[in-house]
Parts: C-alpha cells; sequence; structure tokens
C-alpha cells in the first residue's frame, strides 16, 4: 500500500513512466524505502539527500558551508523513521480536530510540531507527502491561496502531532496574527517549527512576520524550501545561498541546516519523517552532530 503512494513519487523524480510502480505484490513501508535503497546512488542522494546533491553542483574549491551534516542520519534511521508514519491499527494517522483560537485546539500530551509560511507556500502539500504512507489521511491543498483557514491537527499514533496552519499574506484569515501568535506563543508541546519558505522565490517580506514571531518568542525553527521541482538546478543554487546566509547572519533561534523538499517527487520528505521523528523524542538516530 505504501510503495504504490512512493513510487510514481520516485518515478516522476527521474522521469520514468509508471512501469517503475507496477509490481504485483504488497508492499509495507519498510518495503518502499527498500524500493528507493535500491536506486543508483545519484538518484538516491537526489531523493533522500537534496540538500547533498545541490551542494555537490558547486564547483570544487568554492562549495559553501551549506552545513550539511549537522542532522546526517543513517539510511537505517531514515528506514525506521517511516514506521511511525505508516498508518496501521497499532499506528493510528488522522486527522483530529481544527481550532480558530489556542483554547479550542486539543490538550494533548504528546510532541507537537507545526508548519507556518505563506499563504500557498505548501504547507498543507508537505504535510500531505509526509502522510503518503497513511494515503485514507485527508489533507486539503488548493491552488488558491488562503485555503487553510484553520488550525488543524493530525494526530501520528501515539508519538506525536502535526499541526498544519493558515498561511499568512494574501487572502490570510482576519484574525491570522491571534490565531498564530498565541500559538507559537503558549503551546507547551510545541517541539519545533517549521517554517516554509518558497525555493522560487526565496525569503519575501511577508516571510519575515513568521521569522520575526519564531524570532522573538525564541522559538527553535527549521527552514524547509518548498518546490524544489520548479527550479532549475542554477536558479536553486542561488537561492539555497542566499537563504542559507539570510539563516547564518540574521537568525538566532533558526536551525542551520536547511531542508529542501517537494511535495511532488518526494524529494526530501525521508529525511523530514526522520528529523521529525528525531526531535519529537521518538527515533533516537546518532544522526545529529550537536542537538
Ligand atoms: N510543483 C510543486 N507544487 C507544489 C508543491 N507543494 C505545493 N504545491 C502547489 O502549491 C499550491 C498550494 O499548495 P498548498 O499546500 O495548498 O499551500 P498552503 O501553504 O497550504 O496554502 P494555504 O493553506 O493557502 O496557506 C498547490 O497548487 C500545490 O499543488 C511542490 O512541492 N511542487
Ligand atoms: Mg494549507
Amino acid at each position: 500500500m505504501a510503495a504504490h503512494r512512493l513510487r510514481p513519487c520516485v518515478g516522476r523524480l527521474f522521469g520514468m513512466g509508471p512501469e517503475l510502480g507496477s509490481g504485483r505484490r504488497a508492499y509495507s513501508a519498510f518495503q518502499a524505502f527498500t524500493e528507493v535503497l535500491r536506486l543508483p546512488s545519484k538518484q538516491l542522494t537526489k531523493l533522500v539527500f537534496p540538500l547533498q546533491e545541490l551542494h555537490g553542483h558547486f564547483v570544487p574549491g568554492s562549495r559553501p558551508d551549506l552545513h550539511l551534516n549537522i542532522f546526517h542520519p543513517s539510511l537505517e534511521d531514515i528506514a525506521r523513521a517511516e514506521s511511525f508514519f505508516t498508518a496501521s491499527a497499532r499506528n493510528r494517522i488522522e486527522y483530529l480536530s481544527s481550532a480558530v483560537r489556542l483554547d479550542h485546539a486539543p490538550d494533548l500530551r504528546r510532541p507537537e510540531v507545526c508548519f507556518i509560511g505563506r499563504s500557498n507556500v505548501g504547507k498543507s502539500s508537505l504535510i500531505k507527502a509526509l502522510f503518503s504512507l497513511a494515503p485514507e489521511v485527508e489533507v486539503r491543498v488548493s491552488k488558491k491561496p488562503g485555503h487553510t483557514k484553520k488550525i488543524n491537527f493530525y494526530k501520528v499514533g501515539k508519538h506525536f502531532t502535526l499541526v498544519d496552519m493558515p498561511g499568512y499574506g494574501y487572502r490570510a484569515p482576519e484574525d491570522f496574527v491571534d490565531m498564530v501568535e498565541t500559538y507559537l506563543k503558549e503551546r507547551k508541546n510545541l517541539m519545533r517549527t517549521f517554517l516554509l519558505v518558497d525555493s522560487v522565490v526565496g525569503i519575501q517580506k511577508a516571510d519575515n512576520i513568521a521569522i520575526e514571531m519564531c524570532e522573538e518568542f525564541a522559538l527553535p525553527y527549521v527552514m524547509v524550501l518548498t518546490k524544489i521541482d520548479k527550479s532549475s538546478k542554477g536558479h536553486l543554487l542561488k537561492q539555497v545561498l542566499q537563504i542559507q546566509k539570510f539563516v547564518d547572519t540574521k537568525t538566532q533561534g533558526c536551525f542551520p541546516q536547511l531542508f529542501p523538499v517537494s511535495a511532488m517527487t518526494c524529494s526530501g520528505i525521508h529525511l523530514l519523517r526522520c528529523f521529525i521523528a528525531d526531535i519529537t523524542g521518538n527515533l533516537k538516530t546518532t544522526g545529529f552532530q550537536f542537538s
């Protein structure tokens, strides 16, 4: 079940036809990653470690420090992380509830991570891609900005909760600031905030709203660069460099390593799953140089 979700992603990434997904066996999530492990090493790197792959395109000697190895788990750890995101009777992955105010949010003891960013940056699509091993979970995405109006909570087994936030900027809900600011400031079980930036356009004025909130509330946050399938390699390299420089020189609370992803090709999704499982205290990888 898991593999038929993953395989079209793999196919799109390398421009292959659907035949890649035409096996007759029923695959478990672990076998799905086994499928990834069978890819030639260049393709595997592109799918699983996209930042590392990009780094390889800089001229030797002029390679910037992209902090590639601050979180660099083994492939075994990445495979283990998949089990948290694989729905089963014992690991229920489901939409829990929506809230417009923090006092409407579910009272949870589980660690929580949330996804914030401009309208249309790809928050809901990223959560949907993270849940590709639990296809029955419905996460709504839309071409129109301003689609997600409430704070949406998704339970991942007994392990953690993912939270999809409304976007800021164009067509943001009127009460956006109250809703999101209060959540970020007061949510006790919030372990990490993922701040999504569109890799095609880089950090925009409106992104500073979220960056300033995270910095002001001293939140540990991580920058995720979305839609990396949309740019040419040259353009993407330029954006990654600029964003890395921004993180290194202008932020205090941002995790130094960037996470480039594509919800279309699944690039970077496995690594992000592993990171989430780890920082919520579920995986305990040896992938951190420091934490
Ligand atoms: N090519 C490409 N398109 C993407 C990707 N991620 C999201 N999109 C598209 O971007 C649009 C917006 O995606 P959403 O996931 O709804 O964005 P959002 O940040 O949740 O938006 P709001 O809920 O309005 O704040 C949709 O048309 C998605 O198909 C990606 O990785 N690659
Ligand atoms: Mg959304």
